[in-house]
Protein backbone atom coordinates (compact mmCIF):
# COMPACT_ATOMS: atom_id res chain seq x y z
CA UNK A 1 0.00 0.00 0.00
CA UNK A 2 0.97 3.58 -0.61
CA UNK A 3 2.45 5.64 2.14
CA UNK A 4 1.54 9.45 2.05
CA UNK A 5 4.40 12.02 3.33
CA UNK A 6 4.15 15.83 3.40
CA UNK A 7 6.88 18.69 2.94
CA UNK A 8 7.04 21.76 4.46
CA UNK A 9 9.22 24.67 4.02
CA UNK A 10 10.18 26.36 7.22
CA UNK A 11 9.33 29.68 5.82
CA UNK A 12 6.66 29.05 8.08
CA UNK A 13 7.46 29.10 11.84
CA UNK A 14 7.79 26.16 13.47
CA UNK A 15 4.08 26.05 15.53
CA UNK A 16 2.34 26.17 12.51
CA UNK A 17 4.30 23.23 10.76
CA UNK A 18 3.79 21.74 13.90
CA UNK A 19 0.00 23.16 13.60
CA UNK A 20 0.11 21.14 9.82
CA UNK A 21 1.45 17.70 11.06
CA UNK A 22 -0.76 17.13 13.92
CA UNK A 23 -3.12 17.72 11.17
CA UNK A 24 -1.37 15.53 8.95
CA UNK A 25 -0.83 12.73 11.21
CA UNK A 26 -4.38 12.79 12.32
CA UNK A 27 -5.34 11.80 8.58
CA UNK A 28 -2.88 9.11 7.97
CA UNK A 29 0.32 10.93 6.67
CA UNK A 30 3.21 8.34 7.79
CA UNK A 31 6.38 10.64 6.57
CA UNK A 32 7.38 14.35 7.71
CA UNK A 33 9.58 16.39 5.24
CA UNK A 34 11.27 19.60 5.86
CA UNK A 35 13.42 21.11 3.64
CA UNK A 36 16.68 22.80 4.19
CA UNK A 37 17.94 26.12 2.74
CA UNK A 38 19.71 28.51 4.77
CA UNK A 39 17.52 31.36 4.17
CA UNK A 40 14.82 29.64 5.51
CA UNK A 41 14.24 28.56 9.47
CA UNK A 42 16.29 25.87 10.48
CA UNK A 43 15.39 22.35 9.95
CA UNK A 44 16.08 20.78 13.04
CA UNK A 45 14.64 23.17 15.55
CA UNK A 46 11.38 22.70 12.59
CA UNK A 47 11.73 18.76 13.01
CA UNK A 48 12.22 18.64 16.63
CA UNK A 49 9.22 20.65 17.75
CA UNK A 50 7.22 18.67 15.06
CA UNK A 51 8.70 15.51 16.76
CA UNK A 52 7.72 16.55 20.18
CA UNK A 53 3.89 17.16 19.71
CA UNK A 54 3.61 13.79 17.21
CA UNK A 55 3.65 10.13 17.84
CA UNK A 56 3.66 7.84 14.75
CA UNK A 57 4.18 10.36 11.95
CA UNK A 58 8.41 9.52 10.58
CA UNK A 59 10.25 13.13 10.67
CA UNK A 60 13.09 14.11 8.81
CA UNK A 61 14.87 16.60 6.92
CA UNK A 62 14.13 16.66 3.09
CA UNK A 63 16.78 17.48 2.03
CA UNK A 64 20.10 18.62 3.66
CA UNK A 65 23.40 18.22 1.60
CA UNK A 66 26.56 17.83 2.43
CA UNK A 67 28.28 21.08 1.47
CA UNK A 68 26.38 23.58 4.16
CA UNK A 69 26.42 20.78 6.58
CA UNK A 70 29.47 18.17 7.43
CA UNK A 71 27.80 14.47 8.07
CA UNK A 72 29.33 14.64 11.38
CA UNK A 73 26.86 17.12 12.35
CA UNK A 74 23.65 15.38 10.23
CA UNK A 75 24.82 12.92 12.40
CA UNK A 76 24.60 14.20 15.34
CA UNK A 77 21.43 16.34 15.19
CA UNK A 78 19.41 12.99 14.09
CA UNK A 79 20.52 10.33 16.43
CA UNK A 80 19.42 13.26 19.01
CA UNK A 81 16.22 13.44 17.35
CA UNK A 82 16.06 9.69 17.57
CA UNK A 83 16.31 9.68 20.91
CA UNK A 84 13.31 12.21 21.36
CA UNK A 85 11.38 10.41 18.56
CA UNK A 86 12.65 7.13 18.81
CA UNK A 87 12.31 4.93 15.54
CA UNK A 88 10.21 7.44 13.79
CA UNK A 89 13.78 9.37 12.36
CA UNK A 90 15.03 9.53 8.76
CA UNK A 91 17.46 11.09 7.11
CA UNK A 92 16.88 12.76 3.74
CA UNK A 93 20.41 14.10 1.47
CA UNK A 94 21.12 15.48 -1.63
CA UNK A 95 23.51 17.31 -3.98
CA UNK A 96 22.32 20.81 -2.58
CA UNK A 97 20.37 23.66 -4.56
CA UNK A 98 22.89 24.98 -6.41
CA UNK A 99 22.26 28.32 -6.37
CA UNK A 100 21.69 28.62 -2.84
CA UNK A 101 25.05 27.20 -1.97
CA UNK A 102 26.62 29.91 -4.75
CA UNK A 103 25.01 32.64 -2.84
CA UNK A 104 26.99 32.03 0.23
CA UNK A 105 30.56 31.07 -1.75
CA UNK A 106 29.95 27.07 -1.33
CA UNK A 107 31.37 25.20 -4.37
CA UNK A 108 29.13 22.40 -5.20
CA UNK A 109 32.59 20.08 -6.00
CA UNK A 110 32.13 16.87 -7.36
CA UNK A 111 28.47 15.71 -5.76
CA UNK A 112 28.30 12.36 -6.32
CA UNK A 113 31.22 11.55 -4.45
CA UNK A 114 30.51 14.44 -1.94
CA UNK A 115 26.88 12.61 -1.74
CA UNK A 116 28.35 9.05 -1.35
CA UNK A 117 30.45 9.80 1.07
CA UNK A 118 28.04 11.82 3.33
CA UNK A 119 26.09 8.91 3.20
CA UNK A 120 28.95 6.65 4.35
CA UNK A 121 30.55 8.60 7.42
CA UNK A 122 26.65 9.14 8.40
CA UNK A 123 25.37 5.50 8.48
CA UNK A 124 28.89 4.71 10.29
CA UNK A 125 28.48 7.73 12.54
CA UNK A 126 24.87 6.76 13.40
CA UNK A 127 26.11 3.34 14.23
CA UNK A 128 28.31 4.20 16.92
CA UNK A 129 31.64 3.02 15.25
CA UNK A 130 34.94 5.42 14.97
CA UNK A 131 34.72 6.65 11.56
CA UNK A 132 38.35 7.08 10.01
CA UNK A 133 37.43 8.26 6.12
CA UNK A 134 39.59 9.17 2.97
CA UNK A 135 37.88 10.18 0.73
CA UNK A 136 37.58 12.59 -2.59
CA UNK A 137 35.71 15.17 -0.58
CA UNK A 138 36.11 14.20 3.08
CA UNK A 139 38.84 13.50 4.86
CA UNK A 140 38.26 12.50 8.89
CA UNK A 141 41.10 11.14 10.93
CA UNK A 142 38.87 9.67 13.48
CA UNK A 143 35.43 10.56 14.57
CA UNK A 144 32.98 8.75 17.06
CA UNK A 145 30.61 9.77 19.77
CA UNK A 146 30.98 10.08 23.43
CA UNK A 147 27.73 8.03 23.72
CA UNK A 148 26.23 5.13 22.27
CA UNK A 149 23.39 6.26 19.53
CA UNK A 150 20.20 3.81 19.53
CA UNK A 151 18.48 2.14 16.32
CA UNK A 152 18.93 2.39 12.86
CA UNK A 153 17.68 5.72 11.05
CA UNK A 154 17.00 5.05 7.50
CA UNK A 155 18.35 6.98 4.71
CA UNK A 156 16.81 8.63 1.95
CA UNK A 157 18.61 10.13 -1.11
CA UNK A 158 16.92 13.31 -2.81
CA UNK A 159 17.86 13.20 -6.93
CA UNK A 160 17.13 14.13 -10.58
CA UNK A 161 19.85 13.57 -12.66
CA UNK A 162 20.62 9.68 -13.95
CA UNK A 163 23.57 8.96 -12.19
CA UNK A 164 22.49 10.51 -8.79
CA UNK A 165 19.24 8.49 -9.43
CA UNK A 166 21.57 5.80 -9.80
CA UNK A 167 23.46 6.42 -6.81
CA UNK A 168 20.48 6.68 -4.90
CA UNK A 169 19.37 3.26 -5.90
CA UNK A 170 23.00 2.02 -4.81
CA UNK A 171 23.68 3.35 -1.18
CA UNK A 172 20.13 4.50 -0.16
CA UNK A 173 17.62 3.02 2.08
CA UNK A 174 14.79 5.20 0.34
CA UNK A 175 14.86 7.84 -2.79
CA UNK A 176 13.29 10.42 -2.60
CA UNK A 177 12.62 11.29 -6.77
CA UNK A 178 11.74 15.20 -7.66
CA UNK A 179 9.23 14.62 -10.11
CA UNK A 180 5.26 15.10 -10.64
CA UNK A 181 4.55 13.55 -14.05
CA UNK A 182 4.13 10.10 -15.34
CA UNK A 183 6.63 10.57 -17.97
CA UNK A 184 9.36 11.76 -15.68
CA UNK A 185 9.02 9.37 -12.80
CA UNK A 186 9.48 6.91 -15.20
CA UNK A 187 12.40 7.62 -16.35
CA UNK A 188 13.48 8.36 -12.79
CA UNK A 189 12.57 5.20 -11.71
CA UNK A 190 14.46 3.19 -14.64
CA UNK A 191 17.98 4.87 -13.47
CA UNK A 192 17.03 3.65 -10.13
CA UNK A 193 16.69 0.46 -11.04
CA UNK A 194 20.16 0.96 -12.91
CA UNK A 195 21.85 1.64 -10.36
CA UNK A 196 20.03 -1.45 -8.13
CA UNK A 197 20.65 -3.79 -10.73
CA UNK A 198 24.14 -2.63 -10.71
CA UNK A 199 24.50 -3.82 -6.79
CA UNK A 200 22.62 -6.81 -7.10
CA UNK A 201 19.79 -5.38 -4.91
CA UNK A 202 16.16 -5.72 -5.23
CA UNK A 203 14.39 -2.36 -6.56
CA UNK A 204 11.63 -3.15 -3.27
CA UNK A 205 13.47 -3.44 -0.80
CA UNK A 206 13.67 0.40 -1.42
CA UNK A 207 11.14 3.04 -0.65
CA UNK A 208 10.67 4.94 -3.84
CA UNK A 209 8.90 8.49 -2.91
CA UNK A 210 7.78 10.91 -5.95
CA UNK A 211 8.39 14.22 -3.98
CA UNK A 212 5.86 16.38 -5.85
CA UNK A 213 5.06 20.34 -6.38
CA UNK A 214 1.37 19.47 -5.01
CA UNK A 215 -2.09 21.54 -5.26
CA UNK A 216 -5.54 20.59 -4.78
CA UNK A 217 -9.45 22.48 -4.41
CA UNK A 218 -12.45 21.86 -5.28
CA UNK A 219 -12.29 24.53 -7.74
CA UNK A 220 -10.06 23.35 -10.49
CA UNK A 221 -8.58 27.27 -11.35
CA UNK A 222 -8.49 27.61 -7.35
CA UNK A 223 -5.90 24.62 -7.42
CA UNK A 224 -4.10 25.32 -10.76
CA UNK A 225 -3.80 29.44 -9.08
CA UNK A 226 -1.75 28.16 -6.46
CA UNK A 227 0.63 25.91 -8.01
CA UNK A 228 1.15 28.98 -10.32
CA UNK A 229 4.21 30.47 -8.43
CA UNK A 230 5.90 26.97 -7.58
CA UNK A 231 5.74 25.77 -11.04
CA UNK A 232 7.12 29.23 -12.42
CA UNK A 233 10.24 28.76 -10.18
CA UNK A 234 10.51 24.83 -11.45
CA UNK A 235 10.49 25.91 -14.84
CA UNK A 236 12.63 28.84 -14.64
CA UNK A 237 15.76 26.14 -12.93
CA UNK A 238 14.99 23.36 -15.24
CA UNK A 239 17.41 21.96 -17.40
CA UNK A 240 16.14 22.69 -21.31
CA UNK A 241 16.15 19.21 -22.36
CA UNK A 242 13.49 18.50 -19.25
CA UNK A 243 11.51 21.56 -20.93
CA UNK A 244 11.93 19.72 -24.32
CA UNK A 245 10.43 16.63 -22.72
CA UNK A 246 7.33 17.92 -22.13
CA UNK A 247 7.19 19.82 -25.49
CA UNK A 248 7.51 23.67 -23.29
CA UNK A 249 8.32 26.66 -25.40
CA UNK A 250 11.92 27.08 -24.08
CA UNK A 251 11.20 31.39 -25.19
CA UNK A 252 8.23 31.44 -22.58
CA UNK A 253 11.22 29.18 -19.66
CA UNK A 254 13.44 32.49 -21.08
CA UNK A 255 10.67 34.94 -20.23
CA UNK A 256 10.04 33.24 -16.50
CA UNK A 257 13.33 33.22 -15.92
CA UNK A 258 13.75 36.67 -16.78
CA UNK A 259 10.84 38.14 -14.91
CA UNK A 260 11.64 35.89 -11.75
CA UNK A 261 14.80 37.94 -11.86
CA UNK A 262 13.52 41.16 -11.77
CA UNK A 263 11.06 40.31 -9.27
CA UNK A 264 8.41 40.85 -11.74
CA UNK A 265 6.16 38.47 -10.15
CA UNK A 266 3.38 39.39 -12.79
CA UNK A 267 5.16 38.60 -15.98
CA UNK A 268 6.91 35.90 -14.22
CA UNK A 269 3.52 34.16 -12.63
CA UNK A 270 1.23 35.40 -16.23
CA UNK A 271 3.99 33.22 -18.63
CA UNK A 272 2.83 30.21 -16.42
CA UNK A 273 0.58 27.88 -19.00
CA UNK A 274 -1.20 24.79 -18.30
CA UNK A 275 1.43 22.97 -19.90
CA UNK A 276 3.90 23.76 -17.28
CA UNK A 277 1.34 22.92 -14.34
CA UNK A 278 0.68 19.30 -15.80
CA UNK A 279 4.48 18.53 -15.82
CA UNK A 280 5.53 19.85 -13.24
CA UNK A 281 2.40 19.38 -10.51
CA UNK A 282 -0.12 17.25 -9.01
CA UNK A 283 -2.62 19.85 -9.31
CA UNK A 284 -6.44 19.91 -9.85
CA UNK A 285 -9.82 18.46 -7.66
CA UNK A 286 -8.71 15.51 -5.26
CA UNK A 287 -10.34 13.41 -7.78
CA UNK A 288 -7.94 14.29 -10.84
CA UNK A 289 -4.86 14.05 -7.91
CA UNK A 290 -6.09 10.67 -7.44
CA UNK A 291 -5.81 10.22 -10.88
CA UNK A 292 -2.30 10.75 -11.72
CA UNK A 293 -1.16 9.11 -7.91
CA UNK A 294 -3.04 6.01 -9.67
CA UNK A 295 -0.85 6.88 -12.33
CA UNK A 296 3.02 7.15 -10.66
CA UNK A 297 1.99 4.41 -8.79
CA UNK A 298 2.22 1.96 -11.38
CA UNK A 299 5.60 2.97 -11.98
CA UNK A 300 6.37 1.17 -8.69
CA UNK A 301 6.06 4.32 -6.29
CA UNK A 302 5.93 3.16 -2.54
CA UNK A 303 5.86 6.92 -0.83
CA UNK A 304 3.89 10.18 -2.27
CA UNK A 305 4.85 12.97 -1.20
CA UNK A 306 2.18 16.26 -0.97
CA UNK A 307 4.89 19.39 -1.15
CA UNK A 308 4.59 23.15 -1.76
CA UNK A 309 2.11 24.22 -2.20
CA UNK A 310 -0.14 21.91 -1.28
CA UNK A 311 -3.44 23.81 -1.94
CA UNK A 312 -4.06 27.26 -1.96
CA UNK A 313 -5.08 26.80 1.63
CA UNK A 314 -2.76 24.24 3.52
CA UNK A 315 -4.64 23.43 6.66
CA UNK A 316 -8.19 23.28 4.20
CA UNK A 317 -5.93 21.22 1.81
CA UNK A 318 -4.64 18.88 4.37
CA UNK A 319 -8.47 18.36 5.45
CA UNK A 320 -9.26 17.61 1.57
CA UNK A 321 -6.43 14.91 1.19
CA UNK A 322 -7.43 13.39 4.74
CA UNK A 323 -10.83 12.88 3.64
CA UNK A 324 -11.19 12.38 0.55
CA UNK A 325 -7.43 11.38 -0.83
CA UNK A 326 -5.67 9.18 1.41
CA UNK A 327 -8.85 7.01 1.91
CA UNK A 328 -8.60 5.76 -1.42
CA UNK A 329 -5.82 4.31 -1.34
CA UNK A 330 -6.20 3.22 2.12
CA UNK A 331 -9.80 1.40 1.98
N1 LIG B 1 17.75 20.87 -2.22
C1 LIG B 1 17.96 21.68 -1.20
O1 LIG B 1 18.94 22.45 -1.18
N2 LIG B 1 17.09 21.70 -0.13
C2 LIG B 1 16.02 20.87 -0.08
O2 LIG B 1 15.29 20.90 0.90
C3 LIG B 1 15.80 19.98 -1.16
C4 LIG B 1 14.75 19.03 -1.17
C5 LIG B 1 14.71 18.05 -2.15
C6 LIG B 1 13.79 17.00 -2.08
C7 LIG B 1 13.78 16.00 -3.02
C8 LIG B 1 14.71 16.03 -4.08
O3 LIG B 1 14.70 15.04 -4.98
C9 LIG B 1 15.60 17.07 -4.19
C10 LIG B 1 15.63 18.09 -3.23
N3 LIG B 1 16.57 19.12 -3.29
C11 LIG B 1 16.71 20.00 -2.24
C12 LIG B 1 17.44 19.28 -4.48
C13 LIG B 1 18.74 18.50 -4.37
O4 LIG B 1 19.52 18.98 -3.31
C14 LIG B 1 19.52 18.61 -5.70
O5 LIG B 1 19.74 19.97 -5.97
C15 LIG B 1 18.76 18.00 -6.85
O6 LIG B 1 18.44 16.67 -6.55
C16 LIG B 1 19.53 18.10 -8.17
O7 LIG B 1 20.71 17.42 -8.08
P1 LIG B 1 20.91 16.02 -8.85
O8 LIG B 1 20.40 14.96 -7.99
O9 LIG B 1 20.37 16.08 -10.23
O10 LIG B 1 22.50 15.98 -8.93
C17 LIG B 1 23.19 17.01 -9.63
C18 LIG B 1 24.33 17.49 -8.76
C19 LIG B 1 23.78 16.48 -10.94
O11 LIG B 1 24.24 17.24 -11.76
N4 LIG B 1 23.80 15.18 -11.12
C20 LIG B 1 24.31 14.53 -12.32
C21 LIG B 1 23.52 13.24 -12.57
O12 LIG B 1 23.57 12.72 -13.69
O13 LIG B 1 22.86 12.77 -11.62
C22 LIG B 1 25.77 14.08 -12.11
C23 LIG B 1 26.76 15.19 -12.10
C24 LIG B 1 28.17 14.64 -12.13
O14 LIG B 1 28.45 13.67 -12.82
N5 LIG B 1 29.09 15.24 -11.38
C25 LIG B 1 30.44 14.78 -11.36
C26 LIG B 1 30.74 14.22 -9.99
O15 LIG B 1 31.82 13.64 -9.83
O16 LIG B 1 29.90 14.32 -9.08
C27 LIG B 1 31.41 15.86 -11.73
C28 LIG B 1 31.07 17.26 -11.34
C29 LIG B 1 32.25 17.96 -10.68
O17 LIG B 1 32.00 18.69 -9.70
O18 LIG B 1 33.36 17.81 -11.08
Amino acid sequence: MVKFGIEFVPKEPYWKITFYAIQAERGGFSNLWITDHFNNRNVYVTLTTAAIYTNKITVGPGVTNPYMVNPVFTAQALVTLNELAPGRVVLGIGAGDKTTLASVGVEMRKPLSAVREAVDIFRNMARGENVAYEGKVFQIAGAKFFFKPKGEIPIYVGAQGPKMLALAGKIGDGVLINACHPDDVEYAVNCVKNGVQEIGKQFNELDVAAYTSFSVHKDLKKAMKAAVPVVAFIVAGSPSQVLERHEIDLKKAEEIREALKTNDWGGAFGAVSKEMIDAFSVCGTPIMCIERINQLLKFGISQFVVGSPIGPKVKAAIDLINEEIIPSFTK
